[in-house]
């Protein structure tokens, strides 16, 4: 899920161990929505007089904040500092309950299993997973305390929903804690094919964990398929043959119960990033950012956490090859590159920056003037609104993932331009490529792929770019991530004490989402199931 800086300080400040609000009461008086994350909505910092919270917005909050105020909803997640036990608060409506995670814990469950086991096994390999014992022994033991804390603070009946690879165990635990609650799960990253998930040494384990929810969310229907042919070839289940829709799930039989299995596309709140792109002060910005990097022709522009499977190197590398070539003339064409420090405790992601920056290097050496670099790169977190100030100056967004379960960058950029400025260059093998059809998608395997659709890019033709660009738009302003976060909750709510797969066939649309929008999802899903050729081999289909 999405990393972000931090800004306003909210409540609940106090000492570790203490709370400036009650603690939240167990059992009966608990929440009836639960989320359960890896990390908290809100980074703890420590200080001289204590301790601080700051809000770490991200799209999943902004989806969930309303629900989880309205129902005195619960956020359960590790505050994001080793070794601090802090006592669960309150703030605005919303409780918080921590879970520690110790020094050594954080390095074998975190770091270890989580981001250099399953990461990039679930980003099909791209880097070589490292499976040891000790960091999956931390990843159950932590994953327990998650459920344990889940477990005490929803109500009877309440509806829990888990995040992410990191907690991949909590269906399972948690069920058998709480047999009275709803259980969903959604997975941020890709579910990879069948033939590469089977290296892990733990994989039923993992494929048992999922299967405690009551529904299991994907991005795309490919993530779903995957994940029904393991349920089969690991637990031995009967599962659903149907193509994945949202309002048709593929559904597993585990002993008496029914798991349902689908796709949800997350998406971004649209609505605020396109509101927030029109104000005059943003729009200032973006003219004096242009100005600011010498009024070149055109500007290319990436944003990415620095992390291998963002294909940074990759766009760097078609960008030299075409001023090398003198297609791309570096007196009027620029790139920004924003990379946000990322797990920099992990030695993969050490040596990608020292990768990266030698690259930007070089090429500054060979194109740059004083004063007038070809690449321009920044290796911090930025503040939002300059982010979007960024977006709107750029002529080419280029958002090049070898692998990305979405990729909410390519989805931001395209909400920013009701100008109906600029160009998104798209990997194929990021789930936004299922829905944002008219960018100019490329193969970032194939470096010659990638150069040519940033040259078509460069030289688009102006109304041609405006025409592709409404249409992006249209995509992602219908399909905002509070209509993800809504029909995931919905199909959980269908999900239980409904069994069979007839029933299911014949569910109604969800009288809460707008009309007309979940049926035009749907259909798209249902064309990417049938044709994956047109995306491209990004598809998560099958058993590839
Ligand atoms: C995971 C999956 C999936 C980045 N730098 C700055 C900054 N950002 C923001 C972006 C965007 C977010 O971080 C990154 O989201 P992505 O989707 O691109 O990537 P992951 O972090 O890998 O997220 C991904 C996502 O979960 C959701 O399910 O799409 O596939 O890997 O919002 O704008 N924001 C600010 N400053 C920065 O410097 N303010």
């Amino acid at each position: 899920m999405a990393e972000s800086e931090g800004s306003a300080i909210v409540g609940g400040s106090g000492r570790p161990g203490g709370s400036a609000q009650p603690a939240v009461p167990d059992g009966a008086a608990g929440s009836d929505f639960v989320v359960v994350a890896n990390r908290l909505p809100v980074d703890m910092q420590k200080t001289a007089d204590g301790i601080e919270w700051r809000r770490s917005p991200g799209g999943l909050v902004t989806a969930l904040e309303p629900i989880l105020r309205s129902g005195q909803g619960a956020w359960v997640g590790w505050p994001g500092v080793a070794d601090a036990d802090v006592e669960p608060f309150e703030d605005d409506g919303l409780r918080l309950v921590p879970v520690p995670l110790s020094a050594e814990e954080v390095e074998n469950y975190y770091e270890g299993f989580s981001n250099a086991t399953l990461w990039p096994l679930y980003h099909d390999v791209i880097v070589r997973p490292i499976y040891h014992r000790h960091w999956w022994n931390a990843y159950v033991e932590v994953n327990r305390r998650f459920a344990e804390k889940a477990a005490q603070v929803a109500a009877p009946g309440a509806t829990v929903w888990i995040q992410d690879y990191q907690l991949q165990l909590v269906p399972k635990m948690l069920r058998k804690l709480r047999k009275d609650l709803t259980i969903g799960f959604f997975l941020h990253i890709p579910l990879p094919p069948v033939e590469l998930f089977m290296q892990l040494p733990w994989r039923s384990e993992i494929v048992e964990g999922l299967l405690g929810a009551d529904l299991v969310g994907f991005h795309l229907p490919g993530g779903a398929q995957n994940f029904l042919i393991l349920a089969k070839r690991l637990g031995g289940y009967t599962v659903s043959k149907s193509a994945i829709t949202r309002s048709k799930p593929g559904i597993v039989q585990v002993g008496f119960r029914f798991v349902h299995v689908g796709a949800f596309p997350i998406s971004i709140d649209s609505g605020s990033m396109d509101e927030v792109s029109r104000s005059r002060s943003i729009r200032e910005r973006a003219k004096q950012i242009r100005k600011e990097l010498g009024n070149p022709r055109k500007i290319l522009l990436g944003i990415d956490r620095l992390d291998y499977t963002k294909g940074i190197d990759v766009r760097l590398a078609a960008f030299q090859e075409l001023l090398e070539e003198g297609e791309l003339d570096p007196a009027d064409t620029v790139m920004l590159q924003v990379a946000t420090p990322s797990r920099e405790r992990v030695e993969s992601y050490r040596v990608l920056r020292g990768e990266i920056e030698g690259r930007i290097g070089r090429i500054n050496g060979d194109f740059g003037e004083i004063g007038r670099p070809a690449v321009h790169y920044i290796h911090r977190p930025i503040p939002r609104d300059e982010l979007i100030a960024f977006f709107l100056a750029a002529d080419v967004m280029v958002v090049t993932p070898l692998r990305d379960g979405m990729n909410l960058v390519a989805k931001e950029y395209v909400a920013c331009r009701s100008d109906l400025g600029g160009a998104l260059v798209l990997s194929e093998f990021t789930g936004a490529a299922a829905e944002l059809r008219q960018a100019y998608l490329c193969n970032p395997h194939d470096l010659n792929s990638v150069k040519d659709a940033l040259v078509r890019a460069v030289r688009q033709d102006r109304e041609f770019g405006r025409r592709t660009m409404r249409a992006m738009r249209r995509q992602v302003l219908t399909h905002d991530v509070d209509l993800w976060a809504r029909s995931f909750l919905s199909a959980l709510a269908r999900s239980r004490g409904q069994g069979t797969e007839a029933h299911l066939t014949a569910q109604p649309a969800d009288p809460s989402l707008p009309a007309g929008i979940e049926h035009a999802a749907v259909t798209e899903l249902v064309e990417y199931v049938d044709e994956p050729a047109t995306v491209g081999p990004g598809s998560e289909a099958g058993e590839r």
